[in-house]
Formats: structure tokens, C-alpha cells, sequence
């Protein structure tokens, strides 16, 4: 799974990258400073289960502080869009082709409104339209690879060929046959363009992060487009400030868990630019909550993709793996997915050996057809 950020050029897509991952990636107040996608690791968070079980976690493939558990999800942050993209324009399909690989899309619009389509600078621009270009954009090559696919079909008939066939010819674009039995329900290859959208939206979903929401014409704008596009997710962000709390954490300055406030650890020691600085990010935190950025993560994969997290571990009375390490692994799974999938994934071995899986909260035997719960803690048996 692949989270991909997007949107227009200069809206603050590598400062939310770098915020989400800390990689020092090159960040300009110009058009297209991005180039060659940026690929890192991010976090989403959740509460451990720790807690409920009062125990201290060895946490091996994430990380558990103060009962928060933050997993890891590859994040890509891409090249910047302008309307025409899909025809070349700007950096064009080159930007297109880097998208292929997201399973879903965080969009950066410019809340400020001190951008306009192109991302040069102006004043009481409507990041509204964003939403609509950039959206339209992805879809509308989507469309064309579609229409190419369509074109090498030839003459087929019958459904079972058509989603065969697409699904062959798509694939490279995390496209599911799944997917595309889905799209066909509500639209028929013949209206390409609006297969093309449904396709995209049920295969590579969006969510809009309203960044640059420290700016004040920003407020406003946000409240316009909240109320214009009440069918998505928009969360109000701020990656610079993300930045600066990430930056003072880890001198010491603050104490800071990332989706949360922080507290000034030594304030007699901070310079008055500094304590300036964070106080303005209070303003925010008070406002909206948070600077945004960890919510976003956490909607994306929680929300548009549907994920659970699961525990899996090899000894169900100690919740250890064979280390001793406890609760070692978080996994992200698709809602929906079996006992049986998950020692698939976990090891081809583990699950082709699979017996039965344990619950360690009820010691209960869980058959290979039992569907994960979120929070499930589990060992899974194996034949020796
Ligand atoms: N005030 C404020 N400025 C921000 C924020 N996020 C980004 N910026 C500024 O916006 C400008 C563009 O940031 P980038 O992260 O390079 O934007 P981008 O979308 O990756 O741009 P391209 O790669 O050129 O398409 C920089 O000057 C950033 O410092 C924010 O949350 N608040
Ligand atoms: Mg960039």
C-alpha cells in the first residue's frame, strides 16, 4: 500500500512529505521544485493495546510510545499538477506516470488562496477549483489509458471477458478486478471518461489536506470549501508547523507525540522568537486540533482504504514472539481479511502449514475463514 501526495504545484506537498517522514527533501517557494518523486516512510496512529492488556510492548516492525502505536506506510510524494497536465503541460505525464503506484491520494490544495492555478503567486484565489483540476486531471488520464485498453480489446461481448480483459490490461495501475466489476455496475465502457472517474475513485480514492492553514486568509477558504464538497475528507493542515514541532522534539526543546499538543519542556531555556514561534502553533492546535498532518495519514488508511491493525504473535499467554519481545508486530490489513490471509501474509510457509489461528484476548480457536477484527490479537498455528 502506497500512499500517494499530489495536487498542484507549490501548495506545500514536499513540506507534508517531509513532516510526515522528517526526510530533508528539497522544498522552494517556486512552481514544479519537484521533479523525481520522494519516496519515505510516514506513520499512522493508534492506540496500542497495550494498555488493555498492561503490558510494556518490544515493538520490532513499528513503534510504541506512551501507549500510541505508529506503523509504518510508504508515502510518494509527486511532481506538481497545472491544468493541461494530462495533455503535457507543466510536467505533464511524466508527473501521471509516477502515480500509478498510489493505492490512495492525499491532495495539498493551497487553503491560502495566495496561489493560483498555476502556483504562481496571487491573492484571493479559490482553492476550490484545485480540487476540481487536479481531480479532473488524474481522471482524465486515466481516461486515455482506459481508451487505450479499450482499443487493443477488439471485439469483445460478454461482461466476464470485458473485466477479464481490463484487468489484465490495468493492472499496472493497482487497478483490481474487484475495482472494475465495481465501476461497471454504475457505468459501461462505452462512456469512458465516466468509467474512467468511477474506476479512479473507487481504486485510488482522495482525501484533501487544506494546508497552509496557519496563513489567515486560510480560515475563511476553509470553511467555502468544506461546505462545497461535503462528500470528501477534508482536514485542515499545517506542514510547516508540523515541521517545526517534529524539529523541536528533537532537540529537547518540546515534548511532542506527532496527532497531539506538546508541552514546552524547559521554558526558561527558549529564546523569545522561539517561544513567538510556538505559541503561534498553540493557536492553531487549540483551533483545529492538531497541525493536521498525522490526522491525515491516519483518514487516509483508516478511512479511504479501510484498514484494521492486527497483532499477531507466537505465544497467545505472554503475547510474545519467539524473542520474547512483546506485541513485536502492528500489521495494516484490508478490512475483511481472513485468518488464513494474514498468514499468507505474514509467511508464504505460515500459510500453507496454516492449522488454526488463537485469539489471545478469549484463548478461543479461530478457524482459517474467520474475518479479523480490528485490535485483534492472534497466534497463528501452524503444522510442524
Ligand atoms: N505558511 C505555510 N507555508 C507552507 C506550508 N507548507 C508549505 N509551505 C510553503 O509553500 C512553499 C511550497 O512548498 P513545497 O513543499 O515545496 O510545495 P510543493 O507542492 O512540493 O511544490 P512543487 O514540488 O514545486 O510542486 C514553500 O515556500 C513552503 O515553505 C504551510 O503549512 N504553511
Ligand atoms: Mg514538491
Amino acid at each position: 500500500m502506497i500512499v500517494g501526495i499530489t495536487g498542484k504545484t507549490n501548495v506545500g506537498k514536499s513540506s507534508f512529505f517531509k513532516a510526515a517522514t522528517m526526510i530533508d527533501v528539497e522544498i522552494g517557494d517556486r512552481r514544479f521544485v519537484t521533479i523525481n518523486p520522494n519516496i519515505g516512510i510516514g506513520y499512522v496512529m493508534v492506540d496500542c493495546v497495550c494498555k488493555e492488556f498492561g503490558v510494556k510492548c518490544n515493538a520490532q516492525n513499528s513503534i510504541c510510545k506512551n501507549g500510541k502505536r505508529y506503523i509504518p506506510v510508504k508515502l510518494i510524494d509527486l511532481a506538481g499538477l497545472i491544468p493541461g497536465a494530462h495533455e503535457g503541460k507543466g510536467l505533464g505525464n511524466k508527473f501521471l506516470d509516477d502515480i500509478r503506484q498510489a493505492s490512495a491520494f492525499i491532495q495539498i490544495i493551497d487553503c491560502s488562496g495566495l496561489t493560483d492555478e498555476e502556483g504562481k503567486p496571487t491573492q484571493n484565489y479559490d482553492p476550490s477549483f484545485d480540487i476540481e483540476f487536479v481531480q479532473n486531471e488524474i481522471d482524465l488520464w486515466f481516461a486515455d489509458i482506459i481508451k487505450r485498453a479499450i482499443g487493443k480489446m477488439g471485439n469483445v461481448q460478454s461482461k466476464s471477458e470485458i473485466v477479464q480483459l481490463l484487468t489484465e490490461q490495468l493492472s499496472g495501475l493497482e487497478i483490481s478486478k474487484k475495482h472494475i466489476e465495481a465501476a461497471l455496475e454504475k457505468a459501461s465502457i462505452t462512456e469512458t471518461e465516466k468509467f474512467a472517474r468511477i474506476v479512479r475513485k473507487i481504486s485510488k480514492p482522495m482525501l484533501v489536506a487544506a494546508n497552509k492553514i496557519d496563513l489567515a486568509p486560510s480560515q475563511k477558504n476553509f470553511e467555502t470549501v468544506k461546505e462545497k464538497f461535503k462528500d470528501l475528507i477534508i482536514v485542515p493542515t499545517s506542514a510547516d508547523y508540523e515541521i517545526v514541532l517534529k524539529k523541536a522534539a528533537e532537540v529537547g526543546m518540546i515534548e511532542y507525540l506527532p496527532g497531539n499538543d506538546f508541552k514546552i519542556l524547559d521554558p526558561g531555556k527558549i529564546r523569545e522568537t522561539q517561544a513567538k514561534a510556538l505559541e503561534k502553533i498553540k493557536g492553531i492546535i487549540a483551533k483545529y486540533g492538531s497541525s493536521g498532518v498525522q490526522d491525515c495519514l491516519n483518514k487516509a488508511v483508516f478511512d479511504l482504504l479501510n484498514y484494521i491493525v492486527v497483532y499477531p504473535v507466537e505465544d497467545e499467554n505472554k503475547l510474545t514472539n519467539k524473542k520474547g519481545d512483546v506485541l513485536p508486530d502492528a500489521l495494516l490489513v484490508p478490512n475483511g481479511t481472513t485468518a488464513l490471509e494474514l498468514a499468507f501474509k505474514i509467511h508464504t510457509d505460515i500459510g500453507e502449514k496454516f492449522i488454526a489461528a488463537i485469539d489471545a484476548r478469549t484463548k478461543k480457536r479461530l478457524g482459517k475463514d474467520y474475518v479479523l477484527k480490528n485490535n485483534d490479537v492472534v497466534r497463528i498455528m501452524i503444522a510442524k
